[in-house]
């Protein structure tokens, strides 16, 4: 039996907006998903994050859950409307009692905070006074926030994660429009993703100025899917790669070589914004870890200035720009978000990752899939999920035994929550939650999981 290396982190993670509910309680101010949800047809059945998985009210509970299954660490983000409720000068000191109180009962328990700043819920203030991420002031804003946090949690918390996957804020929120602030455009994903790169290396610049006494480790989660060639020809291949660098080396490049990918400048032109010397200095080297989200793998081929494949979710972009078309394989097996299971996908991934940045610690803050499951007699039989964490665990196996340093590994999630425009359709809880009780249920992968911690490998019964 191999095992995973000593002190792997394994953890479970969640979000703010997908989980707390209490949307309007405690001092909390609205933020752009919440205003989101009310407009009628951008979300699934018409699903608010209003109540969630009510976690503002129910954390000691799933902490106690955590601790069952025995992760070591857990990942959840904090709403910065909650501290902060239009996004600026004002804390909300109830707020700040409610991450502080988590936190406390995360070490109580003997489990690890790892906390996101930012997972998509903008104060919507913010988005109405300054045009949220499209403004130059928003990097200031976020340090602002961020200085509280560190200050007032930062005892406690060692490990930080600037941003979400700012992939999917930049093309799912202002490309696609099919995410909070809901814009469409061909320009606006590449301004808001330039000032969110600003707003993570500013953070990390202020964290690492005063903050350094608490010793903590500060990096940011980007999202990639596998591109895998279509065929062996030298135009596919050169298509998955420029996919990549479109996906993955859009955030990753300025963090770990100073500016955005050559072939990005090459086909964006004007609508690429440019970096200063003086900015490209304070991005580069700004995480001390590479945090990768990843669920899934598609073929790329060379379009030819031919668009075949339209899809919104996991399309990879605005393919205009790239010149790639996506496609499935007919035999990959697909979850309830038509995402393929595709495990050898996960661990070329870490090893171009590993390649292309030299070697970083990476901690895959995100992995998991959403099935129909059902709760009969108490129990949910989801064999399916169980088999997908079985698989993508190899995968990190198979990669760190090829000398990638994966480190640690989240499952997502925790537990079933509002899966954003899908709603509470999508189930990718380790936990089955029924959303008219809120009663948690271990689902057979969480009891799975747990004895592959125990063991600190990969449990095949
Ligand atoms: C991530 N895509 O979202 C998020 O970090 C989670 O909040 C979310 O629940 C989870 O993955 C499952 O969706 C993504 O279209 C949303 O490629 C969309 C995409 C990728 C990630």
């Amino acid at each position: 039996m191999k095992k995973f290396p000593e002190n792997f982190i394994w953890g479970t993670a969640t979000s703010s907006y997908q989980i707390e509910g209490a949307a309007d309680i405690d001092g909390k101010g609205p933020s752009i998903w919440d205003a989101f949800c009310s407009i009628p047809g951008k979300i699934n059945q018409g699903d608010t994050g209003d109540v969630a998985c009510n976690h503002y009210h129910k954390f000691k509970e799933d902490i106690q859950l955590m601790k069952d299954m025995g992760v070591k660490a857990y990942r959840f983000s904090i709403a910065w409307s909650r501290v902060m409720p239009t996004g600026k000068n004002t804390v909300n000191e109830k707020g700040v009692q409610f991450y502080s109180d988590l936190i406390d009962e995360l070490l109580n328990a003997g489990i690890e905070p790892w906390v996101t700043l930012y997972h998509w819920d903008l104060p919507l203030a913010l988005e109405m006074e300054e045009d949220g991420w499209l403004s130059e002031n928003i990097a200031a804003y976020f340090t602002e926030y961020a200085n509280v946090c560190f200050n007032r949690f930062g005892d406690r918390v060692k490990h930080w994660i600037t941003l979400n996957e700012p992939w999917v804020v930049s093309i799912l929120g202002y490309g696609q429009g099919v995410f909070a602030p809901g814009r469409v455009s061909n320009s606006e994903p590449y301004l808001a993703a330039h000032h969110l790169i600003l707003a993570h290396a500013k953070t990390v610049q202020l964290y690492r100025a005063q903050y350094a006494h608490q010793k903590g480790q500060i990096g940011i989660s980007n999202n990639c899917d596998w591109r895998e060639p279509l065929t062996d020809s030298e135009e596919d291949k050169q298509a998955a790669e420029r996919a990549l660098e479109f996906f993955l080396a859009w955030f990753a490049d300025p963090i770990y070589k100073g500016d955005y990918p050559e072939v990005m400048k090459e086909r964006l032109g004007e609508r690429l914004p440019v970096f200063t010397e003086a900015e490209k200095e304070i991005i580069k080297d700004s995480s001390d870890f590479f945090g990768l989200n990843h669920y899934t793998t598609m073929y790329a081929s060379h379009a030819n200035g031919i668009k075949e494949h339209v899809s919104v979710h996991g399309n990879g972009g605005i393919s205009e720009d790239q010149d790639v078309n996506l496609s499935l394989d007919k035999d990959w097996d697909l979850t309830s978000m038509h995402w393929a299971v595709v495990p050898w996908g996960c661990k070329k991934l870490l090893k171009w990752i590993d390649k292309r940045y030299g070697n970083p610690n990476i901690y895959i803050t995100e992995n998991g899939c959403a099935y129909p499951d059902k709760l009969v007699n108490g129990k949910v039989d989801d064999q399916e999920r169980l088999d997908f964490y079985k698989g993508y665990l190899t995968a990190c196996q198979e990669a760190i035994d090829e000398g990638v340093n994966l480190k640690g590994y989240f499952a997502w999630s925790f537990m079933d929550n509002f899966e954003w425009a899908m709603g509470y359709d999508k189930r990718f809880g380790l936990h089955y939650v029924d959303f008219e009780t809120l009663e948690r249920v271990p689902k057979k992968s969480a009891l799975w999981f747990k004895k592959s911690i125990a063991i600190n490998s990969v449990n095949t019964p």
